[in-house]
C-alpha cells in the first residue's frame, strides 16, 4: 500500500504506467485544531468501509458511520470538540476536515467516475442525492425535519454538515427528500444517500483511461 500525504499523483502515474489499482491507494489524513474543537481524519477512498468514529455525539457516529459503510471509504475520525455548548462546532467541524481529506485523497481527479445519483429509501422516507465532483462548491438542500430533536441532536445540523463537506470537498452537491415521516429515518437517508452517490463517483472508471473527466481538461481550476 502506498500512503499519500497531498493529492494522488503517484497513484495517476501508476495507473498510467499500468499499476495495479488494487494495491495503489488513495489515502489522506489531517488534522484541524481551533478553539473549538480538535479533529483527526484518515480516508482510504478505495477500502471496504470500516469505520471508527468518535466525535462525542452518538448519533453523528451513527450517520458518519453509515458514509463509511454505504460508500466503502475507510474512514477515522476524532473528534473533540466544545459539547458544553452544543454539538454545532463538532458538526461543522468535522464536516470542514472530512470535506477536506476526501478533496485531497481525490487529487487531481483523473480517472474518476465523476457524477452520480442515488434515490435512498429507509422505510417510509425517499431521498435523492445527486453529486458532481467538480471542483466547484455548491449545496441544494432540500429536506425538512418535523421535529428540531432527533434525541439529543439538532436536526438543523444535518444541513450544517452537508453544507460544511460540500464546500470543502469541493463537490457539488444536491439533497432532496422526497417524502418521509421520521426523522432519524430522513436524516439518515441524506447521510446514506451521500456515501452512496460517493461510492460511484469516487469510482475509477476504465474508460477514461486516467483522464480528467471534463473537456476543460482540468477539473481543480
Ligand atoms: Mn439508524
Amino acid at each position: 500500500m502506498i500512503r499519500l500525504g497531498k493529492g494522488s499523483k503517484a497513484v495517476v502515474a501508476l495507473l498510467e504506467a499500468g499499476g495495479n489499482r488494487e494495491t495503489d491507494m488513495r489515502t489522506a489524513s489531517l488534522s484541524r485544531k481551533t478553539r473549538e474543537t480538535d479533529i483527526a481524519v484518515e480516508v482510504t477512498l478505495d477500502g471496504s468501509g470500516k469505520s471508527e468514529i468518535s466525535t462525542g455525539v452518538g448519533f453523528f457516529d451513527h450517520m458518519l458511520d453509515q458514509i463509511a459503510r454505504h460508500s466503502l471509504i475507510d474512514l477515522k475520525i476524532q473528534a473533540s470538540g466544545d459539547l458544553h455548548i452544543d454539538f454545532h462546532h463538532t458538526v461543522e467541524d468535522v464536516g470542514i476536515a472530512l470535506g477536506q481529506a476526501i478533496r485531497q485523497a481525490l487529487g487531481d481527479l483523473k480517472g474518476i467516475t465523476r457524477y452520480a445519483d442515488v434515490h435512498l429509501p429507509m422505510d417510509e422516507t425517499l431521498t435523492r442525492v445527486a453529486l458532481d465532483i467538480s471542483g466547484r462548491a455548491f449545496l441544494v438542500f432540500r429536506t425538512e425535519f418535523h421535529t428540531p430533536k432527533i434525541g439529543e441532536f439538532d436536526t438543523q445540523l444535518v444541513r450544517e454538515f452537508f453544507q460544511a463537506f460540500a464546500m470543502n470537498a469541493g463537490i457539488t452537491l444536491h439533497v432532496e427528500t422526497l417524502y418521509g415521516v421520521n426523522d432519524h429515518h430522513i436524516s439518515e437517508s441524506c447521510f446514506k444517500g451521500l456515501a452512496r452517490a460517493l461510492r460511484i463517483a469516487i469510482a475509477i472508471d476504465e474508460r477514461q483511461s486516467g483522464r480528467v473527466p471534463s473537456t476543460k481538461g482540468t477539473l481543480t481550476g
